[in-house]
């Protein structure tokens, strides 16, 4: 005992106290003293007393055991209906229409025959994506996530094998093993180590506008990029009322976001200049900080689909190079990237007033850093990026729901953060759905957290106005208090779940995503101007005097591409025109009230034809997204054959496993 004592005295700044080896003894005869007390104590009570004591344990064991499991077990809807009524959702969960008819019988998007590669024979022969699906009774899958052993596909595939650029590949492991700080060594230059010899013959040809709207598509990209060229040529952004430039990341955004909107509307002389700038001008010698996701969605995404369409492999060296950098910025304690990067010193870090990243940039990446994978033969970007998918499937949700903040050192949701299809959560839903498609539907989990979370949206998020029964998503605050609030972001996810849709996912998604989309549509047609605020509010009262409401600082609209890329989706799956209609009335107010004179600008208010509080600001996906959409919307027979072809979320298009 002395010996314990002198022990503990010596620890007794230790809170807990292990014995060594030799104090076991002590220990252990203890124990045997303060069992022999026990049974003698429990001996001496009669059988009342010894009743009365079992049935309380028994009580404050079956306590324990009900609230370890409300600590355990998700959310269900009913402890959220506190703060909300019980969504009237009525979508046909047994709807066997068929949304396979718009498969493509021509292919449009092609290959130059014979000089360059074979045509692309064999595709006929092959099972179509559409032959692949499992049958429908199959597609009843469980709507909480089951723990499955997410196996990584092999990043590249026996069809596109590159040679593999050892020493660069080497060289990039070494850096990211770098412990414990997260600098790279600016010494090592990766750029100067020769890329992989890309395949030949990997052009694409693009016929150009057919349409009169497709055209009327055009001559607005033309007007924006003329005056980009003349005024920002290489900067980020056109400011275009006062003719001048503005820099974010000093990456050339604008102009390489708009690449491949150029050789897909057939602009060959402006995709030339732009693509010659890209060779002897872009530098990631950038001394500021840029963020992961923003550079990988605009800048790797928009050399990639370069790439993919034009064949030509300085955008894959160019990809590679950034590639290369960018992926430093996962090297955290538990891989969910931190959200900037410095380009030159090849650090990364969280911003000065955050330590948290955003759930939606951190899975934002993958399609790209798998692609890059795939085209280089180097693992280690997908690997990467895979990393943060599994780590955030294995994560406790809110029926697939999740917080918008996500900490890099400890790997976990901040669990008090919003839960939002808007800013911030948005893309995370997308990029499972992506994911699947672009891995060939071989990655079950990623299909599994996808259809929970749409679970999730309908439970919990998605509820209808009551004036003209509206269907919108709303947002939760601090994981519970619903609030009829819905970014114009939220508008991408009708085109996400009519693909999911298209590729086999259940019917009554695309009943879901037909209302949202109508609703989104009516953010537009609504407003005097006939253009969409930023945010939306909606109104579920039974006194309500309208559907929703918009506040004035929410007023603003920035040139946004969602809605019009749900169209998109909508009409090439479904083939309703009346979504190109409904484009074609959008695309008229923008004209009309966006179109200035050396660009298109962003604006600060909707609510008044009168005054629109021009910005003087041309964000880089107007050209890499906004027009793009809407000149696939307005051509008359698909471009893309969304079997072989996948966007990342600033529509630029990657191929899918299929292609
Ligand atoms: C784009 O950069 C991408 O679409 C992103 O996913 C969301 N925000 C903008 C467009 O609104």
């Amino acid at each position: 005992m002395d010996q314990l004592k002198t022990k503990e005295a010596h620890h007794q700044h230790i809170s807990v106290y292990v014995p060594a080896a030799a104090d076991y003894h002590v220990v252990s005869s203890q124990i045997k003293f303060s069992a022999i007390g026990a049974r003698r104590w429990w001996n001496r009570l009669s059988r009342l007393q010894k009743s009365v004591l079992l049935m309380t344990l028994c009580i404050l064991l079956g306590f324990s055991f009900l609230i370890a499991l409300t600590w355990t077990s998700p959310a269900t809807a009913s402890e959220f209906h506190q703060h909300q009524p019980i969504p009237n959702h009525n979508f046909n969960t047994n709807s066997n229409e068929d949304y396979a008819i718009r498969r493509p019988e021509v292919q449009v998007v092609r290959r130059p025959a014979a000089a360059d590669v074979p045509p692309r024979r064999g595709r006929q022969d092959k099972p179509t994506l559409w032959g692949e699906l499992p049958n429908k009774s199959n597609l009843e899958l469980p709507t909480v996530p089951r723990v499955l052993k997410p196996d990584l596909e092999p990043a590249v595939t026996e069809r596109s094998k590159p040679k593999v650029n050892k020493q660069l590949a080497e060289n990039i492991r070494s850096i990211i093993s770098l412990d414990p700080v997260v600098a790279l060594d600016p010494q090592k230059s990766l750029s100067v180590i020769d890329v992989n010899k890309p395949e030949d013959g990997k052009k694409i040809e693009f016929e150009g506008p057919q349409t009169p709207r497709q055209k009327a598509v055009v001559e607005a990209f033309l007007h924006a990029w003329n005056g980009y060229r003349k005024y920002a040529w290489g900067q980020d952004h056109l400011k275009p009322i006062s003719g001048g430039g503005q820099d974010w990341f000093s990456l050339g955004l604008t102009l390489i976001d708009s690449l491949d909107t150029m050789y897909i509307m057939n602009l060959q002389n402006e995709f030339k200049e732009a693509r010659d700038w890209v060779e002897s001008s872009l530098s990631y010698e950038v001394p500021q900080n840029v963020n992961l996701f923003e550079t990988t969605i605009r800048v790797l995404g928009g050399l990639l689909s370069a790439y993919h369409l034009s064949g030509d492999p300085m955008f894959l060296k160019k990809s590679q190079d950034l590639g290369s950098i960018l992926v430093v910025g996962f090297k955290s304690p538990s891989g969910i990237p931190y959200s900037d990067i410095n380009l030159r010193s090849k650090s990364a870090h969280g911003p000065a007033w955050n330590p948290d990243s955003t759930t939606s940039e951190v899975s934002t990446v993958q399609l790209e850093f798998r692609d890059l994978s795939r085209i280089t033969n180097i693992p280690i970007f997908e690997e990467s990026a895979m990393n943060v998918s599994k780590h955030i499937h294995n994560l406790h949700k809110l029926q697939g729901l999740v917080p918008i903040h996500i900490t890099p050192s400890t790997g976990n949701f901040r669990s008090t953060a919003v839960i939002t299809l808007g800013a911030r959560g948005d893309s995370y839903y997308e990029y499972l759905l992506k994911q699947w498609i672009q891995t060939g539907k071989t990655i079950d989990f990623l299909r599994d957290d996808y259809l929970a979370a749409v679970e999730g949206m309908k439970n919990l998020l998605l509820q209808r106005t009551k004036i003209s029964n509206l269907t919108f998503i709303g947002e939760l605050e601090n994981g519970k208090i619903f609030k009829p609030k819905m970014d114009h972001l939220v508008c991408y996810l009708p085109g996400t779940l009519a693909l999911g849709v298209a590729h086999g996912l259940p019917n009554w998604h695309m009943d879901f995503a037909k209302e949202l989309l109508y609703t989104c549509y009516q953010t537009y047609k609504r407003q005097p101007t006939g253009l969409a605020p930023e945010i939306t509010f909606f109104q579920t009262e039974n006194d309500s005097e309208a559907d929703f409401f918009v506040k004035n600082n929410d007023a603003h609209n920035l040139l946004r591409p969602e809605t019009v890329e749900s169209l998109w989706y909508l009409y090439q799956i479904t083939g309703d025109t009346k979504y190109q209609d409904w484009g074609w009335e959008i695309f008229q107010s923008f004209l009309k009230y966006t179109r200035v004179q050396h660009g298109f600008t962003s604006i600060g208010s909707v609510l008044h034809p009168e005054n629109t509080r021009p910005r003087d600001m041309m964000e880089s996906f107007f050209l890499g997204e906004t027009l793009k959409y809407f000149y696939l919307l307005f051509s008359d027979k698909p471009i893309f054959d969304l079997n072989s072809w996948i966007f990342n979320t600033e529509a630029h298009p990657l191929p899918s496993r299929d292609h």
